[in-house]
């Protein structure tokens, strides 16, 4: 092989390298989805590098840390795939393997990430078969010839190369282009959402929140760990000089409300553990943020609602729809809000930015309406919501649950003293007590952390003696009402799980 065809396997590896990074960041940013490869693989490096290994390196170099990190990691790629363009005719099966290894790095970086989604992994996948029909269609003219052939069949592959570059390269901007384009919707609401100073607090959790278990969950969930449920394919992207919201219905005078309008208000903020009608007992859609924004009895005094109502209809950007009883939105003892912030940040697009409501008390789809726009004033025999019309009630209070965190379910243990926890969640009523039981024995109350009122979850925790064998761990709240979770099982459908969580663990 001379020295020229060598260069130009080394460009196939390269163009090709660039072809698989486009196509997937393309493939993310059409639908909407968030953490690129490259971004996703960046951020696994700086997280795996050493602690003072990686503070002395942002220390040299700024707040440009995370660019030089993506543009390292991006020259890095390039070459390891220039050297695997050289290898295409001595060992063709090497580079596919490559390739396929650097997919997995990319697939396992991206998940690790909780904020990715489907679109986040299915861009690697996209990347990957990118590189795979790439590679054979810029190399297989170059390796075709034998090293022996005459001038006149080198020249042609050499013709057949240069086209198949310049037709990929096409293929790359264009792709590059549609990507862009596609995404200026969500880039631009990201800008705004970064340039946006709200005066709002990020909350400090009362003291003796944490029953101090590790394994607990955290008391208050960071926005990134916020669990994430709706029906949207793509992220409603809004920015706050687009967004509007309409009050009308059975009101007196209606209303169109501007997000600066909104922010102008006076801010209420609380803590309140939000919940998915869906979770099944045990399970983790439910987690819990300190919220700013603005009361809304006070709009829908402003707007005057007419005698007769008893439901307000939330409809979202995207067209998805649930109704609220009127009587929770306008109670002056329960924090219903069109929230703007979230732990004291703008709303995550992903949560519902720039505004959604939050009614302490009530499961998220009959209440927390992401990408807010609309709100009817009206009566629940007047319509049918989203969920309401797939079998799921009309009416969604949270049901008084608990969970065991520690042990998880299945783990080993030691034996001996053992510390077990968890959270349990009543949102509007308060948890009064939570017991556990090991293997069937008496129950026994479980220390409870500290809450700052009742639209919270709890944190409780208790201490068991074990001896070797298989142990099996149950756990019960009752609430403020004098209620205890009744141990009957019932599927999520159509108004919520009940029963009591139960775990098996193995000690010794
Ligand atoms: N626009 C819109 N809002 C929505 C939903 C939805 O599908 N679309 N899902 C609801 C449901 S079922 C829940 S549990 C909560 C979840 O909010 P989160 O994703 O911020 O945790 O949002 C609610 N708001
Ligand atoms: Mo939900």
């Amino acid at each position: 092989m001379d020295r020229s065809s060598r260069g130009a396997l080394a460009l196939a590896g390269v163009l090709t390298g660039i072809a698989g990074l486009v196509a997937s960041q393309a493939t993310v940013w059409i639908l909407q989805a968030k953490n690129g490869p490259i971004v996703a693989v960046a951020s696994a490096v700086r997280d795996k590098t050493p602690g003072d290994l990686a503070v002395k390196l942002v220390h040299l170099v700024g707040h440009k840390d995370k660019p030089l990190l993506i543009a390292s990691t991006t020259v890095l790629l390039l070459l390891l795939c220039a050297w695997l363009g050289t290898q295409a005719r001595r060992r063709p099966v090497l580079p596919e393997l490559a390739f396929f290894a650097l997919a997995v790095v990319g697939l396992v970086s991206v998940l690790r990430l909780k904020d990715s989604s489907a679109g986040s992994s299915f861009g690697v996948v996209v990347g990957l078969i990118t590189w795979l029909v790439v590679f054979r269609v810029l190399t297989s003219p170059l390796v075709a010839p034998a090293a022996d052939a005459a001038p006149e069949v080198w020249a042609g592959s050499r013709r057949a190369f240069l086209q198949r570059v310049g037709g990929v390269g096409a293929g790359v901007v264009l792709v590059g282009w549609i990507g862009r384009v596609s995404s200026r919707g969500r880039r631009r609401a990201e800008q705004a959402r970064r340039l946006l100073r709200l005066p709002v607090s990020a909350g400090k959790p009362p003291a003796g929140v944490s029953v101090g278990v590790p394994g607990v969950a955290a008391w208050r969930t960071s926005n990134d760990d916020f669990y994430r449920i709706d029906t949207a394919l793509t992220v409603p992207t809004i920015t706050p000089g687009d967004w509007s919201l309409r009050i009308h219905g059975q009101v007196e005078k209606e209303l169109t409300i501007s997000y600066n309008d909104l922010v102008s208000r006076s801010l209420t903020e609380d803590w309140i553990t939000l919940c998915c009608v869906s979770n099944e007992v045990g399970g983790d859609l439910i987690s819990n943020a300190y919220w700013s924004g603005v009361p809304i009895r006070d709009l829908l005094a402003e707007a005057g609602v007419k005698d007769g109502a008893d439901a307000v209809l939330q409809t979202s950007k995207d067209g998805w729809t649930c109704g609220t009883p009127l009587a929770a939105l306008t109670d002056p003892k329960r924090n219903a809000m069109l929230a703007l912030a979230m732990n004291g940040q703008p709303l995550p697009l992903e949560h519902g930015f720039p505004v959604r409501m939050v009614v302490p008390g009530l499961y998220g789809y009959v209440s927390a309406t992401k990408w807010l726009v609309d709100l009817e004033v009206t009566s629940f025999d007047q319509f049918d919501a989203y969920w309401t019309v797939r079998g799921w009630s009309a009416k969604g209070p949270v049901k008084t649950e608990s969970r065991i965190d520690v042990p998880r379910d299945g783990a080993g243990t030691k034996t001996g003293s053992l510390k077990v926890g968890g959270s349990a969640w009543a949102q509007h009523t308060g948890i009064e007590k939570v017991e556990f039981q090991l293997d069937g024995g008496p129950w026994q109350a479980a220390r409870l952390g500290s809450v700052p009122g009742n639209d919270t979850w709890v944190q409780w925790a208790g201490d068991v003696e074990v001896g070797k064998g298989k142990h099996h761990l149950a756990v019960r709240a009752t609430d403020k009402s004098g209620y205890t979770q009744t141990a009957v099982r019932r599927d999520v459908v159509p108004d919520g799980a009940t029963g009591w969580h139960t775990i098996e663990f193995q000690s010794g």
